[in-house]
C-alpha cells in the first residue's frame, strides 16, 4: 500500500471513530426527552395537561420501547411531547389535568390511593372530589399515581376504558383526573413518579417504564 493510500485510510478511520463517538454521545447522553416548558398565563397559573397510555405507538416514540407512558401537551402547539420532563415557575399555582387512557392497575399499598399535596387536599374524577380512593374495590378504579416526593405530592389516576392503547390518544374515551398544587418558592429539579408498577414483564412491575424518563418518572423544573 502506498504512503498516499495508508494516510487515506487513517484520515478515514480517525473521522469515522471520531464520528461514532459524537454519535454515542448526541445520541444516548444529550438525546434524552425534550423539557416543555410551561410559564404562568394572565391569571399567574399553569396549565398543565397530561395523557396516561396502556403503550406508546412506534411513531411517538421511535428508537426506543413502546412502553406504558406518559404524555405531556406542548402549551404553544397542543401537540403531545413523549416527555415527563417539564418545567413551572416558583411559588404558582399549577392546574393539571390527566387524562387517563390506561385502564385499571390498583395501587400494591393503600397509601398511594390517598390524595396528598394538593391544594384543599382533594383531587376530582371527572369533577368528584376524591380524597382517599380504594383502587382494589372502587367506586373508582386507578391505573398510575403523580406523585412529587419532594413535596408530599400524590395523586391517584383514574383508570379509563382503554379504548386507546397505543398513544398519545386523541378523541377517544377516556378519564380526567384533575387537582391543583403550589410550586416550592425554591427553585430546582423535583423529581416525580408513578407509583403502581406497572412495568409490565419486569421484575415486580418495576423496572422498564417505572425508570426511564420519558415513561412513568420525570422531572418537575422549578425556574426561579
Ligand atoms: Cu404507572
Amino acid at each position: 500500500m502506498s504512503l498516499a493510500a495508508r494516510v487515506a485510510t487513517l484520515i478515514v478511520a480517525v473521522f469515522a471513530v471520531a464520528g461514532g463517538a459524537i454519535f454515542a454521545v448526541a445520541h444516548y447522553l444529550l438525546g434524552g426527552p425534550p423539557t416543555v416548558d410551561f410559564a404562568a398565563g394572565p391569571s399567574g397559573q399553569v396549565s398543565v395537561v397530561m395523557q396516561t397510555d396502556a403503550s406508546s405507538s412506534p411513531a411517538a416514540v421511535p428508537d426506543h420501547p413502546t412502553w406504558v407512558s406518559y404524555f405531556i401537551r406542548a402549551p404553544a402547539t397542543g401537540r403531545w411531547i413523549h416527555t415527563t420532563l417539564f418545567q413551572v415557575p416558583a411559588h404558582t399555582r399549577v392546574n393539571v389535568t390527566i387524562f387517563g387512557y390506561d385502564g385499571s392497575t390498583p395501587v400494591r399499598n393503600q397509601y398511594w390511593g390517598q390524595v396528598t399535596g394538593t391544594v384543599g387536599g382533594v383531587a376530582h374524577y371527572g369533577g368528584k372530589p376524591v380524597q382517599t380512593v380504594n383502587g382494589w374495590n372502587g367506586p373508582y378504579l386507578v391505573q398510575h399515581t403523580f406523585a412529587i416526593p419532594g413535596l408530599n405530592l400524590n395523586v391517584p389516576v383514574e383508570a379509563g376504558p382503554a379504548t386507546c392503547t397505543a398513544g398519545p390518544c386523541t378523541g377517544n374515551a377516556h378519564s380526567t383526573t384533575t387537582f391543583s398544587f403550589e410550586t416550592p418558592a425554591q427553585p430546582g429539579a423535583y423529581r416525580w413518579q408513578c407509583f403502581v408498577p406497572c412495568g409490565l414483564s419486569y421484575l415486580d412491575g418495576n423496572g422498564g417504564p417505572m425508570q426511564t424518563i420519558g415513561y412513568m418518572t420525570g422531572n418537575m423544573q422549578v425556574a426561579s
